[in-house]
């Protein structure tokens, strides 16, 4: 089939990329006229391993390429960011969702496919399917009675995990989630092409809410790492300890504690959940408090560290939202770092070997991007924000002398200027 990707970001232009590779031909839409100039070029915008030469090789074979007008296609793939509003309600934002499919309405037509990957609150794929049929009254659309309908539309969300994206496009499995269930017959067999999982299909409200609920349960796990984390804190225990020890026993699989939680997925999806349902979401929401406050917490001890310490220079580690990726937006370990540098202005050292120049919030605080080595040769304070492998291997000796804030775990082996003295396990 021909196929139309809407949206080129970290998960449209992956997509993209993979449908071509099998074979399809793929047009990637995008607002943006530098993304869709980079793109032709068989370059991207975005770090993901193996991406690069990915897309060089579908363009260069005439697979793939981008454009900001829509084009006919016989499957149409939406993959356009659902963020929430800052209205301090956490209300989700659909709209983009709603323009894609504005504009994939003058081009439909009958036989035509229509899925929806961003993820969504519950019912936004019939959203979609409102808005089609409105600009579309010549098209018969599915679950609205009447006949045989003319296109089939799906609901079908990515679960891949940043810096494995094209490995897990193809192995994970999928829900799949139709309209109806011959729209889900349909999406399956556009998805066996590409995808190596094995593909469920369900209806379109049941693979929105497990979106949801996949990423609200990473959340409520997170959560309960970071409340132990600032309850061992309170009793003066180490809990990374404690972790490891309650850890071996067959049916626990505590998560790490960090600086709170990133990214573009896990600290926004639960809020879509607890928008529609308030009330029963309890458990949900107190998480999302849990986690963001584990940030403040983390704040206020490393500040209370730097002035503990006036004569020396601080370190922070890390500015991505997690280990070993380029991406810094929505990142704890950035809004801490930031937030030091207002502060402490010049005594601030950052080191993030993903970053070129430091984000420009950072100018005029006075804070320096600098490398590992010279942090390890002059800085007294090390706040560790992100475990970067970089840092996990710096061994024990060239850090030794420091005041340590580790908020990942990663050199348990020294001591923490912030928390108990070690408890220590045999074996
Ligand atoms: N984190 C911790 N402790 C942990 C694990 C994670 O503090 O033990 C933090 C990370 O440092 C990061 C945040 O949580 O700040 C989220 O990281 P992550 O690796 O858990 O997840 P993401 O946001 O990179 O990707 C998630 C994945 N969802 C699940 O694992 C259920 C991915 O599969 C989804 O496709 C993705 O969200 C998405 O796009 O929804």
């Amino acid at each position: 089939p021909e196929v139309c990707v809407i949206g080129l970001g970290y998960i449209g232009l992956p997509t993209a990329a993979v449908i071509a590779r099998s074979g399809c031909r793929v047009t990637g839409i995008d607002v943006s006229q530098q993304v869709v100039d980079t793109i032709n070029r068989g370059e991207i915008h975005i770090e993901e391993v193996d991406l690069d030469g990915l897309v060089r090789g579908v363009v260069q074979r005439g697979l793939l390429r981008a454009s900001i007008e829509i084009a006919p296609a016989d499957v149409f793939v939406i993959a356009v960011p659902t963020p929430f509003e800052k209205d301090g309600n956490h209300t989700p934002d659909i709209s983009s969702v709603i323009a894609a499919a504005t504009s994939l309405a003058a081009v439909l037509k009958k036989g035509d496919c229509v899925i929806l990957e961003s993820t969504s609150p519950v019912g936004t794929t019939e959203a979609l399917r409102d808005r089609l049929a409105d600009l579309r009254p010549d098209l018969a659309m599915p679950g609205l009675g009447g006949g045989t309908p003319d296109v089939a539309i799906a609901y079908c969300p990515e679960r891949v995990l940043p810096g494995r994206i094209l490995e897990e496009l193809t192995n994970n499995d999928r829900s799949i989630g139709g309209i109806t269930p011959r729209c889900a017959r349909e999406a399956l067999a556009f998805y066996k092409l590409f995808v190596r999982g094995t593909c469920v299909t369900t209806d379109a409200r049941s693979a929105e809410m497990t979106k949801l609920v996949e990423n609200a349960y990473r959340d409520v796990n997170i959560a309960f790492a970071n409340e132990l984390s600032m309850i061992a804190d309170r009793m003066g225990l180490d809990v990374w300890e404690v972790i490891r020890l309650a850890n071996r026993h067959p049916r626990v699989n505590i998560l790490q504690p960090g600086p709170g939680v990133g990214g573009h997925c896990i600290a926004v999806d639960p809020w879509f959940i607890i928008h529609g349902a308030p009330e029963e979401s309890r458990l949900i929401r107190t998480a999302r408090e849990v986690n963001d406050a584990k940030m403040r917490h983390v704040l206020a001890r490393a500040t209370a560290l730097i002035e503990a310490n006036p004569g020396l220079l601080v370190a922070c580690l890390g500015l991505a939202f997690k280990a070993d990726i380029d991406d810094f937006r929505e990142s704890p370990a950035r809004f801490i770092a930031v937030t030091l540098a207002r502060r402490f202005g010049e005594r601030i050292r950052i080191v993030e070997p993903f970053a070129g120049d430091l984000p420009a919030e950072f100018a005029g605080t006075g804070a320096t991007l600098v490398d590992l080595d010279t942090v390890l040769e002059t800085c007294g304070v090390l706040i560790v924000l992100v475990d970067h492998k970089l840092f996990r291997v710096v061994p024990g000796e060239q850090r030794s002398g420091a005041v340590i804030y580790d908020t990942r775990g990663i050199w348990t082996d020294t001591e923490s200027a912030v928390g108990p003295p070690k408890l220590r396990v045999a074996g």
